[in-house]
């Protein structure tokens, strides 16, 4: 008899949680996912494949539950008994991380921890499979390009610090335990639903609405910075892969291409209707529309990093040849899709204020 193949999705609610449901509920997996509690709806993202819990047998359903509280997690666990877990759940966001540094850690790392325990716990060391979220922010400070699985580590920031724990405590567990657990080191990866906060859906956004004339001007941070970005829809696939091997291992998964934050702002702009040109030059630089000679872009120290990661560029080659998997969206593409999107969005519906 074929087992069943089920999975557990650690922060379905978020960009990866829901492209990865979708694809696994299309393989055939029932899927549980977890889901925080929220004063307001924070399913957005998972619409499109929401089951009515009351039906019989769903194949895709939601739990409550936090990071950062062990009996809940040990209690979904043991309820749900996947084949598969996936820890995506996280603060994600860097800068935040700065604000909220002993938070990131309890969720980000320690979180980890907690999932992992809750494996041994219930003695599921040889039925489940562990992939943990790790990132590209562990290379931090550059020490080599492009960056692969074995270029050191040096974190810049206490989210990439509480995320180089997770990633160290699954290998731990796999060595000791022999846990079926892997870490995949993704670098940035975007897509429509790409959280409101982030630099390229701020920057597609705001494209967007200051082409249908319903914001004057975006305010950035770092536009120097430079990242490797791939789709989320694909790097999603990749996490999959990585669970599919007989042997756990470690992965990098990005395009080996880097881009600049002002290119993107160029690329979306120009996506919107809108050429821009820059004048001035590091934290005076501002960016102004070519035809209306109106300043459109401007740079805000606020959104400076008190540390900064200035360069990511991956090599997925271990990828390529062990998972067979590359990338297929360029940066380009990537942020053209993002301001159809945006686009579409802003047409019909009103601005959330803040960023
Ligand atoms: P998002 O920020 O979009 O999603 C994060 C998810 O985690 C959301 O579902 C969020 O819930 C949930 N979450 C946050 N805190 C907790 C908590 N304490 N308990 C339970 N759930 C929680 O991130 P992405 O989808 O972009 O990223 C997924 C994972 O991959 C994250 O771990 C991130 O750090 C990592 N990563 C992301 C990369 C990227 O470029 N996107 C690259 C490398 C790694 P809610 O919706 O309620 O906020
Ligand atoms: P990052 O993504 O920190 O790489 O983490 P983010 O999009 O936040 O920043 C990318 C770069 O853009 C610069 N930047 C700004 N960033 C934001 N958010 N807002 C701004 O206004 C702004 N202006 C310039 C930043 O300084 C930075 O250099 C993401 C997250 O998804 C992590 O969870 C994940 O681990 C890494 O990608 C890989």
């Amino acid at each position: 008899m074929v087992q069943e193949r089920i999975a557990l999705i650690t922060g379905v609610t978020g960009q990866d949680g829901a492209y990865l449901a979708k694809l696994l509920l299309e393989k055939g997996y029932r899927v549980h996912g977890v889901k925080r509690r929220s004063s307001s709806f924070n399913t957005g993202r998972i619409e499109g494949i929401y089951e009515d819990p009351h039906i019989e047998n769903p194949q895709f359903t939601l739990h409550y539950g936090d990071m950062t509280d062990s009996t809940n997690i040990i209690r979904i666990v043991q309820e749900t008994r996947p084949t598969e877990i996936y820890n995506l759940a996280a603060q994600s966001h860097v800068q935040v991380s700065f604000e909220t540094p002993e938070y990131t850690a309890n969720a980000d790392a320690i979180g980890t921890l907690r999932l992992l325990e809750a494996m041994r716990i219930l003695g599921m060391e040889k039925t489940c499979r562990f992939y943990q979220a790790s990132t590209s922010e562990l290379y931090g400070l550059v020490q080599e390009v492009p960056q692969r699985e074995t270029t050191p580590f040096y974190p810049r920031s206490p989210y990439a610090a509480a995320k180089l724990y997770a990633y160290w405590i699954v290998v731990n567990y796999r060595e000791a335990y022999g846990i079926h657990a892997s870490n995949g080191i993704l670098f940035n990866h975007e897509s429509p639903l790409r959280g409101e906060t982030f630099v390229t859906r701020k920057i597609t956004r705001a494209a967007a609405a200051i082409s249908l004339g319903r914001q004057e001007k975006l305010y950035l941070g770092n536009l120097g910075a430079k990242r490797d970005w791939g789709h989320a829809r694909e790097y999603v696939r990749g996490m999959w892969l990585m669970m599919q091997q007989d042997t756990p291992d470690d992965y990098v998964l990005a395009t080996g291409k880097t881009t600049e934050v002002r290119t993107f702002v160029e690329w979306a702009f120009a996506d919107a209707g809108i050429e821009l040109e820059w004048r001035g030059s590091g934290e005076e630089e501002k960016g102004y529309c070519r035809q209306t000679g109106k300043c459109l872009v401007e740079v805000d120290p606020r959104y400076f990093r008190p540390t900064e990661v200035e360069l990511l560029i991956g090599d997925a080659s271990k990828a390529a040849e062990k998972l067979g998997w590359t990338h297929e969206t360029s940066a380009r593409e990537l942020a053209s899709e993002m301001v159809r999107e945006d686009l579409k969005i802003m047409r019909d519906a009103p601005i959330a204020k803040g960023n």
